[in-house]
């Protein structure tokens, strides 16, 4: 087992629930979950605790601390009513996935680890094969291995991009895959692992093809953070301009804590099958930098040369706030992704509750709480 730090780091995100644990009965069940140092991997740690959980999480070897999007859920394992279990462990180990699913034995299982930037896979294509796709043969072939294939219900992390380039609108569950990067051809390869598992070995196996969700706890190079971030630190003077990629690309863009629930409802449901998690609107960059800058009352002019403020003085040069820099755009882009989400809703009873706008001020807000408590590394 892993130590995830002394307990006595402060919480980082403001977002991030304590859980009295003595309140929660236990509901018998386990956990094992990769990615749970990642945004997701942290909100669904809280939401299995909050329902009784035993929750075990693999953690990679890092030479400095990376649990804090879940120190906050962490206590020492020589305490009491422990719930949270770290095991170092990567989707590249086959030995570590058979021998930590041989002794936990669990009844769930949520994959959600990867190299999870799309830019990033260009320049490390194999890793992220690697990684996202033959981690997650790894995984499926421990379960058989150890025996748990008929028992053990597992959760894919798939995702929009695998409809890539755009054949359909909204995207569903049938719309056909089109992927346009490195990291979505390797998760189709995992996607269709799923499928076959599930058709060869009558596994609980499913693919959940989630669109973007963000929230404060979201990795600081993706658009989102990046831009909530600079707003924070532009408003406060530290920060003279944004340097983004492609501001007219498309997203359809949720709140993370509203789409680990969907997670979990399709590991509830009486046959395994695959969703699409979506809010079904869809945003452009730019606007969510409107927003974003909206938020600390900064309206925006869009200009040849940038964007500027509304209103500044135009001797000042600090006036342009966001430039394009051509370093930010991939080999090959997603223009468009919006999801159509009605089979969630009618077979899972889920929707995103949470509005773009409420989503973006909630990250801003967290960012300029981060930076004045001085605590920016996150
Ligand atoms: P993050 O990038 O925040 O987290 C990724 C997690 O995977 C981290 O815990 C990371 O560990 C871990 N990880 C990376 N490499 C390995 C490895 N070799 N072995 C084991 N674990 C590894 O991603 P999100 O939380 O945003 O996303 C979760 C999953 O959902 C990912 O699979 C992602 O591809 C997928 N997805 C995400 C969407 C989104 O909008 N967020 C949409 C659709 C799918 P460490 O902290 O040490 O780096
Ligand atoms: P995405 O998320 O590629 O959709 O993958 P990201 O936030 O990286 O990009 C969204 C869009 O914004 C454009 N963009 C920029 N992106 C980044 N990161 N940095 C910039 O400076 C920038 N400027 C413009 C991008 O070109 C893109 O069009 C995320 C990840 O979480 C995946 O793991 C997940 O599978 C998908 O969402 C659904």
């Amino acid at each position: 087992m892993a130590d995830a730090g002394s307990g006595t780091v402060p919480t980082t995100f403001a977002d991030a629930v304590e859980i009295d644990l003595s309140t929660i009965p236990r509901c018998g069940k386990k956990a094992l979950m990769t990615g749970i140092t990642g945004q997701d991997g942290s909100y669904l740690a809280e939401l299995l605790l909050s329902k009784g959980y035993e929750v075990h999480g693999i953690i990679r070897r890092s030479s400095s601390f990376n649990t804090g999007r879940v120190e906050h859920l962490y206590r020492d394992r020589h305490g009491s009513d422990v719930r949270l279990f770290l095991h170092y462990g990567d989707l590249t180990d086959s030995s570590c996935l058979t021998s930590l699913l041989s002794s936990i034995k669990p009844d769930e299982v949520y994959n959600l680890g990867a190299q999870s930037h799309v830019k990033v896979s260009f320049e490390m294509p194999e890793y992220t094969a690697e990684v996202c796709g033959m981690g997650t043969l790894r995984l499926l072939n421990a379960i058989r291995a150890v025996g748990l294939e008929k028992t053990c219900r597992f959760y894919q992390a798939s995702t929009s991009e695998l409809f890539g380039k755009v054949t359909e609108v909204p995207q569903k569950e049938t719309t056909p895959f089109y992927p346009r990067s490195p990291y979505a051809v390797a998760k189709q390869y995992a996607y269709w692992m799923i499928v076959n598992y599930r058709e060869a070995y009558d596994m609980f196996a499913v693919n959940g093809i989630l669109f973007n969700h963000e929230s404060p706890r979201r990795g600081p190079t993706f658009v989102t953070r990046k831009i909530t971030r600079a707003v924070a630190r532009i408003s406060r003077g530290k920060q003279d301009c944004l340097f983004l990629g492609n501001l007219d690309a498309k997203r359809d863009w949720g709140h993370a804590r509203d789409y680990v629930e969907g997670m979990w409802r399709m590991l509830q449901a009486d046959k395994p099958q695959d969703f699409v998690l979506a809010t079904g609107e869809t945003t452009t960059v730019r606007s969510f930098v409107e927003k974003a800058f909206a938020v600390v009352g900064i309206e925006l002019v869009w200009s040849g040369e940038g964007v500027e403020e509304k209103g500044a003085d135009k001797a000042d040069p600090s006036r342009i706030l966001v430039k394009v820099d051509a370093a930010y755009f991939r080999p090959t882009e997603v223009d468009l992704l919006i999801g159509d989400p009605a089979k969630a809703a009618a077979e899972l009873g889920w929707t995103a509750s949470t509005t773009l706008d409420q989503l973006c001020e909630e990250m801003v807000k967290s960012d300029l709480d981060l930076l004045e408590k001085g605590d920016f590394t996150s």
